[in-house]
């Protein structure tokens, strides 16, 4: 499909920002599997991949390309990961493949992080897709009627369960006019384990894959 050659095209301009020998994190999603194949067809050899999924370790495996665990570095030189909305901030929704918890804690020991997507995932404003928030299975209902007090509309996300036996509401029709503080107050609800809004450490990089080329665009 287009999006996907537009998401492929991001994901290989990302490959060039690659330090060879160095550790890299490396988040989830189809962009991020695009990233993958081309990373191993690069031939560029790292230290080893920090992953934030089944999903990505199983994409790793394949290409042979070596995982380490986030315990076994002293912080990491850079982290790759796509996005289900990013704003002009380079804020980001993220968490629509449920891998947010350990995106956001990889993300958080990088001293970059580079997002890949393709146009689709561009907005000025955040809050047309809905914020992924990660529950503690025992407190799901009691953290819903909360979030309802919110104005949102949180929905179980079926038959699925995180790497970390968590649950997630999918929350639509928040207000994000202050993403910064919302992302705190969900956080602040006793039961949430994390939420998909990446707002307090927005992106410092975003390859876009758009019609006319891969856009690389700061905030
Ligand atoms: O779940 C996530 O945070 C992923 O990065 C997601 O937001 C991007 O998924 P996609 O690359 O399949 O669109």
């Amino acid at each position: 499909a287009a999006q996907d050659e537009l998401k492929r095209q991001a994901a290989e301009k990302a490959v060039e920002y690659v330090q060879e020998n160095e550790y890299l994190g490396i988040g989830t999603g189809s962009t991020v599997r695009f990233f993958i194949e081309a990373l191993a067809q690069s031939r560029k050899r790292i230290k080893g991949a920090v992953s934030t999924s089944a999903q990505t370790s199983a994409a790793l495996k394949s290409f042979g390309i070596p995982e380490v665990t986030l315990n076994e570095v002293n912080g990491l030189p850079l982290y790759i990961d796509g996005a289900d909305e990013i704003n002009h901030l380079l804020q980001m929704i993220k968490g629509g493949g449920g891998a947010l918890l350990n995106e956001k804690i990889v993300a958080s020991a990088a001293e970059k992080f580079i997002c890949i997507a393709d146009e689709s995932k561009y907005t000025s404003r955040l809050g047309h897709v809905p914020v992924p928030v990660e529950v503690m299975p025992n407190a799901r209902s009691l953290v819903a009627r909360r979030l309802l007090k919110f104005g949102g509309e949180p929905e179980l996300r079926l038959g699925f369960t995180t790497d970390n036996g968590n649950q997630i509401l999918d929350v639509a029709n928040l207000n994000i006019s202050e993403p910064i503080k919302l992302e705190d107050a969900i956080n602040g609800i006793p039961g949430v384990v994390e939420n998909g809004l990446f707002t307090h450490h927005p992106a410092d990089l975003l390859l876009l894959g758009c019609q006319s080329g891969v856009q690389v665009l700061t905030a």
